[in-house]
């Protein structure tokens, strides 16, 4: 078994089939279509299916080079997309890339697409197939939903009759190619054949490390990383408030930190958006034991869910010094995206700091020069506001002149959400300044 498919990953004759075309599944089947292999794509919908075999990349969003892969690899007939998972039957390779939230009131994982889409395989799984799982899953998966499933459908038995390997990636939105292409991978195999097999597969297309472990190692690397990186913002969040608190300010004390050696404080902000940072704390501990306890974890993911509140304080505050009632205000909100420079609305801190405001009553208006039904004229959304709220700092927003803006308000009022102005700066244009990270400053 392992010698046939061998060949036919050297030679790049192996049947690649990808589950989800997604911003993770679209490049990564694209890029193996590029380096050789004849390519099927299964994604639900018919009209994304259509647009893809017409060479039109349905992402949006800055993608450096990804809808010019998709027009060349369907072009050349390497690449095509389907509904239909018939194609996964002459299939050596299989690539799971579908969707794997968490449920958003028990914090567990939501796995019906994974399940679907095993379901579906393991229909259609024949001897001798790879399975990859590049989704991100809770330690645990591989052995306890994924082998199961696909064993109780197909009838074979894992590392006899197929190979079942869990390759995490690492993509971030704006950088899909180059972060499949240049990041380290860890590829954990079900058996060391399967993991093998793999680094040789993906050899083929990422030009960095590809560490083969066991599975559990895999799953435990990816959630553990952004559970990392969830931690290391709620520190900088913390600290953020402590210095309101006791009236210092944290952009003038984090540099200073990390000049000490191996500090990085990150950027304290309005709050952790994305598809991927706010679910990875949740699915690292969801298969732990009852006894075990993941006290810091989910400290960090109550402190980052509690900064769009907390901004929300800071606007309230900023109208009662300025003898407004917020449930009287109109509140302009600059930024709707998750990250700066995006179009990306998952998970985002302004829809959470939106609606509060709303539940008080506010009147407010949103900007977001990437996001649709945002993109009007920013001095339309801001005149004869209240309080100007800056959510996100998409590059547009540092360019505003301030003095001139000040003209165009009720109350010159600023709440930065994420330091894309300074406290200097906003005063010398004549506008009290209310900063994550320095409160009320000169107000
Ligand atoms: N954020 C902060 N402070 C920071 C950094 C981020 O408040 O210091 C906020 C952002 O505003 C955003 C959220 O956190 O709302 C997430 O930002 P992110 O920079 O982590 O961007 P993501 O969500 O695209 O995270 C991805 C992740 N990549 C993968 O999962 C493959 C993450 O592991 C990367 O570390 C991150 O990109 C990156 O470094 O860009």
């Amino acid at each position: 078994m392992r010698d046939k498919l061998l060949a036919a990953i050297e030679n790049k004759t192996a049947n690649v089939v990808v589950l989800g075309l997604g911003y993770v599944g679209l490049p990564v089947a694209c890029l193996f279509a590029e380096a050789g292999f004849p390519v099927a794509g299964i994604r639900r919908s018919q009209e994304k299916v259509d647009l893809i075999n017409r060479g039109i990349c349905p992402i949006e969003g800055k993608e450096p080079g990804l809808a010019e892969l998709v027009a060349r690899v369907v072009a050349q007939g390497r690449f095509y997309a389907t509904t239909d998972y018939a194609a996964c039957r002459d299939a050596q390779v299989v690539l799971i890339a579908v969707e794997t939230p968490v449920d958003p009131a028990t914090k567990k994982p939501a796995y019906s697409a994974l399940r679907g889409a095993l379901a579906d395989l393991g229909r259609d799984l024949s001897p001798g197939t790879m399975v990859i799982i590049e989704s991100t899953i809770a330690p645990g998966t591989m052995a306890g939903v994924v082998q199961p499933i696909l064993e109780e459908t197909s009838g074979l038995k894992v590392n006899e009759d197929f190979f079942l390997v869990n390759c995490p990636e690492r993509v971030m939105p704006g950088k899909l190619l180059a972060n499949i292409r240049g990041c380290h991978r860890v590829v954990g195999g079900m058996s060391a054949d399967a993991a093998d097999l793999a680094v040789r597969f993906y050899r083929s297309i990422v030009d960095a490390d590809l560490d083969a472990v066991d599975c559990l190692t895999a799953e435990l690397v990816k959630t553990m990383e952004n559970a990392y990186r969830d931690v290391q913002i709620a520190f900088a969040n913390e600290m953020a408030l402590l210095c309101e608190d006791v009236g210092a300010d944290v952009w003038q004390v984090r540099p200073l930190v990390n000049k000490s050696p191996y500090r990085h404080m990150h950027l304290p902000g309005a709050g952790v958006g994305g598809h991927c940072i706010p679910k990875d704390p949740w699915l690292l501990v969801a298969n732990a034991s009852d006894g075990f306890e993941p006290r810091l974890t989910q400290a960090a993911r109550a402190i980052n869910d509690g900064m769009p509140l907390h901004v929300v304080d800071l606007t309230v505050e900023a109208l009662r010094r300025a003898g407004v009632e917020i449930a009287d205000a109109t509140i302009a909100v600059l930024g709707y995206a998750y990250l700066e420079n995006s179009d990306d609305t998952r998970n985002s801190p302004s829809q959470v700091f939106v609606a509060r405001l709303q539940e008080l009553g506010a009147r407010v208006t949103v900007h977001d020069p990437y996001v649709r039904p945002y993109q009007g004229k920013l001095l339309e959304s801001i005149r004869g506001s209240d309080a100007v709220a800056v959510m996100v700092a998409h590059d547009q927003y540092r360019d505003l002149d301030l003095g001139a803006l000040r003209a165009h308000v009720a109350q010159p009022i600023l709440v930065d959400g994420r330091h894309v102005f300074s406290s200097q700066q906003a005063r010398a244009a004549g506008w009290a300044y209310y900063g994550v990270g320095s409160g009320p400053v000169g107000a």
